[in-house]
Parts: C-alpha cells; structure tokens; sequence
C-alpha cells in the first residue's frame, strides 16, 4: 500500500484547486476554517467529548484539538495556528513531526482569545467555516458558515482523494479487526456491553473515538434500528447479534454492519440470504447510475426474500405494489462515506448545492445522487421484524399478505443488517470491508 506520505501533496493540491475555485466564484479572498472549541455542559465544568470541525481534519489529520485555525486561498502555503497552551491542568498536545507539517506555515498559539492576533486584520472578504458562530462575530467576521460555499464544498467532498481513500482503508482495516472480536465475544456468550467493551479493546478505542455510538444488539433488540444501549446483564439464551459499529483513522470514519445467528437456523438461512442480496447490490454500484435506482432494485431483492422465506404470502410484485415492505426494510440503502459517517452531500445535484429529495416513498434514503467514480459508499440493506411496524401492517387492509406465524417465529431474533463499505473505481468496485475479511 502506498505510503500516506506520498498520497498526502496531491491530496493538499486538490484542496487547494477546490478552495481557489470556491473562493472565485464567491468573490471572497480566504477561507478561515476553526477545528472548534469545547463545549461545557451546562452549569458545569465538564466538556462533552471534543468533535473536530469536519472542514478542519479535511485538511490535516489534527482530530484532537480545540481551538486551532487554518487559514487557506488556495494559492499560498496554508496557515496553520497551532493550538499549545501552558496549561497543566490538562495534556497538551505537542506538534510532531509529520509529512503533513511541511504543507503548512505553523505558527503556535498559547492563549487561545490571542488568535485575533493571527488573523486577517480586516476579515471582509474572508469566511468563517466552523460551530462557533458567538466566536465568528466577536472576532468580526460577517461571512459566517455562507451557503453557497458550503455547498461547493461539500458537493466536491463526495469525490475523494487517493489520500482520503488510503485512510477510509485504514479505517476499515481497525473495524473489521474489532468486529472480529465482537463476534467472538457473541459466540462466547457475552453481554452486549462485554461484546462492547471487547470491540474497543481489540482496536484500543475508547468509545468517544468511535465515529458514531455502537449498536451492539443481541436477540430482539436488534429490530431496533438505532439501539444503543449497552445491556449488562447476559441474556437467558443468545439467539442472534445485531452490530453496526465503526473505527475512525486520522478522522475517516468507518461504518459497518454484521448479523449473526447463534445457531445453525432459519434465521441463519435468511442471514445468508441477505448477505447474498448486499453483495449483489455492491455489484449494481456503477458509474452513471442514480443510488435512488439501485435502492429501489434493492428494495424489490427484499420483497423477493420476504416472499421466498414465506414471511409473505403475495409474490414479489404485489409486495411492491402494496407498500409492505418497508414494513420490513424501513431504511435507506446506504449513504456517502467519509470525513463523516452519513457524509455531506447526498442530495446535491450540482455545486450550487441544487436540492434533489429521494422519491418520498423512500424519504429515508440519504442521497440522491448519480454514482461517479472516487465516491465511497455504505450498502447496507436490512430485514427486520419491529414490532409497532408490524402492529400497523396487521391493522391495515394489507394484514393478509403476511404470513404471521413465520414473523412471530422470527420476532425474538430481532432482524438483519449487513453493511459493506465501498469504492466506487472506473473499472470496478473495491469493498474494502469484504475484503479485509477475506485476508
Ligand atoms: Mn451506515
């Protein structure tokens, strides 16, 4: 694998190339873009877990540190004001030797209210790109978090760099090593906050550096699609594990959803199944293709399990035309990857960010977009039994295409998930997630 070194300058050049351009078409002469700043609890003392400004870590992998600037117009050396304080209360970061540091002209900032300092005197004409906007006006800055260039921006974010490639590999490389681990700790009969604690342990994360909050759901808590809660106690028996968790590298996240059965039944038949389905749907990733079209094909694979596991008792067809399956499968079938888990851009048609919403049967999906090459995506499609979804489908005209006795029997194993990560080449897609699996 190429070294990040060398993938790095040509990932700073297409920065610049895209902030040269951004700042043209806005008439603007720089952008100034803050990592951020802790965030208190109210009425106390305490910090909620630092989340560096997207915008930030796109361009250094500095994830861990408040109150730093970048001040960019794409033509000169970036400026990099480096945030180290006095301060021995808490660890302050020193400035490493890096192949990113070379890129910048850094300059170390010991108080952070001494920025005004270091910054454009006169701040028309330049943009601030951060949360603070108390901060942003203070300091006199007019152009605050402004939408067209935001949406610049974040439309081009969707197209990544070999840099940004190489570290959503690496990304992947730590979460399939802890899912390794997760899955060992199911099989052993573990808690879901053990199975947690094992998948943090194997890859040394505290749950704060995870892109987004585990799932880790055993049994019927896997038809909730957004648990989690971490149970302590080990359930009576263990039927089925549901987990849908992260690892992010140098600020690149990570997303990826595994389903097992316990045992070797039914419910470890549909798993495979499913498992079948996702890989065909990677397969239906392809340049000039709508993501909505491939949902939407996808959406119809569903039906046809639901049919062929007897869950329902109408054909593919009629499971379409009736709207019964997202009873089943009331999600989207994946969404952009990158700097953010449910990265930017999704439903731009073009640079001017100009809005194209999913068809509203299918509302949930979060993009709209024609697939291009150098894109990476999450596919996950899901088959689940949830139980207020499934108490309205039986009170509803279509209760009768459904065979609910096989739903029952499937009700306590909760439902499915498998979600692969991919990227999209010119001649072929990589999912990094399969196969890391496969070494
Ligand atoms: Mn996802």
């Amino acid at each position: 694998m190429t070294a990040l070194s060398t993938l790095y300058p040509a990932h700073i050049q297409e920065l610049q190339q895209r902030t040269k351009i951004a700042l043209k078409r806005e008439n603007l002469d720089g952008l100034v873009i803050h990592s951020g700043q802790e965030i208190k609890a109210f009425l106390d003392d305490n910090s909620y877990p630092f989340r560096v400004n997207p915008h930030f870590k796109h361009w250094l992998p500095l994830i861990d540190i408040p109150n730093c600037w970048l001040m960019v117009n794409g033509e000169d050396k970036p400026v990099l004001i480096y945030y180290q304080p006095v301060d021995f209360w808490h660890k302050v970061t020193p400035l490493t030797d890096s192949y990113w540091n070379e890129f910048f002209d850094i300059k170390v900032l010991a108080n952070a209210t001494d920025v005004e300092k270091l910054l454009p005197y006169d701040k028309k004409g330049f943009a601030y790109i951060g949360a603070h906007i108390e901060v942003a006006k203070a300091l006199g800055f007019d152009n605050i978090n402004s939408e067209p260039l935001l949406n610049y921006i974040h439309y081009h974010r969707a197209y990544k760099t070999s840099y940004e490639l190489a570290c959503l590999r690496k990304a992947n490389a730590l979460a399939v090593s802890a899912h390794q681990a997760a899955r060992s700790a199911f099989f052993a009969g573990e808690s879901e906050y053990d199975i947690q604690q094992a998948y943090l342990n194997a890859i040394e994360f505290t749950e704060a550096e995870t892109p987004y909050g585990n799932i880790v759901a055993l049994n019927e808590n896997a038809s909730i699609l957004h648990y989690t809660a971490l149970e302590r106690k080990v359930p009576q028996s263990h039927r089925s594990f549901l987990i849908d968790a992260g690892a992010n590298f140098h600020g690149y996240a990570a997303d990826i959803t595994r389903t097992y059965s316990f045992k070797r039944d039914k419910f470890a038949e549909l798993i495979a199944r499913m498992d079948q389905l996702m890989l065909a749907a990677v397969e239906g990733l392809k340049p000039g293709k709508s993501y909505v079209d491939l949902h939407i094909e996808t959406y119809r694979q569903v039906a046809a399990v639901l049919n062929e596991f007897n869950i329902i008792t109408v054909d593919a067809d009629t499971a379409v035309e009736t709207g019964i399956i997202s009873t089943f499968f009331p999600h989207g079938l994946g969404h952009h990857l990158g700097l953010q888990v449910h990265d930017v851009g999704g439903y731009m048609a073009d640079a001017r960010g100009t809005h194209v919403k999913p068809p509203k049967e299918h509302c949930f999906l979060r993009t709209s977009r024609v697939i291009e090459t150098n894109q990476v995506f999450t596919i996950e499609p899901g088959l689940y039994f949830i139980d207020s979804l499934l108490q309205d489908l039986k009170s509803s005209p279509h209760a009768e295409l459904v065979n609910w006795s096989i739903v029952d029997s499937f009700r306590p194993f909760g439902g499915i998930r498998i979600e692969d990560n991919i990227i999209v080449h010119q001649s072929h897609n990589e999912n990094m997630t399969r196969d890391l699996e496969l070494n």
